[in-house]
């Protein structure tokens, strides 16, 4: 999978990919993951990317010209099968989108900033908006790691135990059940029994009981879709 990110700040979102599981991930070819500054883009002496919006208001709003700039060159060199804009004001991210994305050739991921882009960027490029929850963040740039990271560790090869990635929290659309190790006894504070019973169906059973029961818990919306 190849992912292309335009941003106005590189540096802020580099990180999280020379880190842990992405960049192992990128290491071993299994993700190819580009940064494209949108300052190079911009107009003039001052390489400039944003204006004041029409009808007034505050915050300034990134311009199209730029992006377009920056969005046909890449077309020009590949198909893409997304173009997502990274705002709040989106359908927020969960584990089935993630899925449906990583499945995916070549996506590009563009990250707002300061008000937002033109409302036309959106109209002309983005295929698919993502937020990552209801509330706001400064720019789209961590945003956009944090959608990447829930992409590409489900790409096949990137997880160490194949099985792992199927059974997180929301995949079944249930959170985790609890999980221990060593030691069995903590200044008495025991773990469950079964836990020890070495007989894996009853395992299996209670893992899902306990599953259902903290969703039913923490988060009762999951369980009404
Ligand atoms: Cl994608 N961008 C910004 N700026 N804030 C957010 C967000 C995205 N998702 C949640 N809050």
């Amino acid at each position: 999978m190849r992912i292309d990110i335009i941003t106005v700040e590189p540096d802020l979102i580099k990180s999280p990919f020379e880190n842990s599981m992405m960049k192992r991930a990128i290491e071993k070819n299994l993700a190819e993951v580009h940064f494209h500054n949108l300052r190079e883009y911009g107009f003039g002496n001052y390489r400039q990317i944003d204006d004041y919006q029409f009808g007034g208001g505050a915050g300034m709003v990134l311009m199209i010209e730029p992006i377009a700039k920056c969005i046909e060159k890449l077309k020009a060199e590949r198909e893409y099968d997304e173009v997502i804009y990274m705002t709040p004001d989106a359908k927020t991210l969960n584990q089935a989108t993630a899925n449906t994305l990583s499945l995916k050739k070549n996506i590009i991921i563009l990250t707002g900033h300061y008000k937002g882009v033109d409302q036309r960027v959106r109209d002309l490029f983005v295929t698919r908006e993502i937020s990552i929850g209801d509330y706001v963040l400064t720019g789209g740039e961590l945003a956009a790691a944090v959608l990447c990271d829930a992409v590409i560790r489900l790409l096949p090869g990137v997880l160490g135990d194949e099985t792992s990635a199927l059974t997180d929290s929301f995949q079944d659309n249930l959170l985790a059940p609890p999980v221990y190790t060593r030691p069995a006894d903590y200044n008495g504070l025991k773990v469950p029994e079964i836990l020890l019973s070495g007989n894996f169906p009853k395992i299996e059973e209670w893992r899902a009981d306990q599953a259902y029961k903290r969703t039913e818990m923490i988060r009762p919306d999951l369980l009404e879709d």
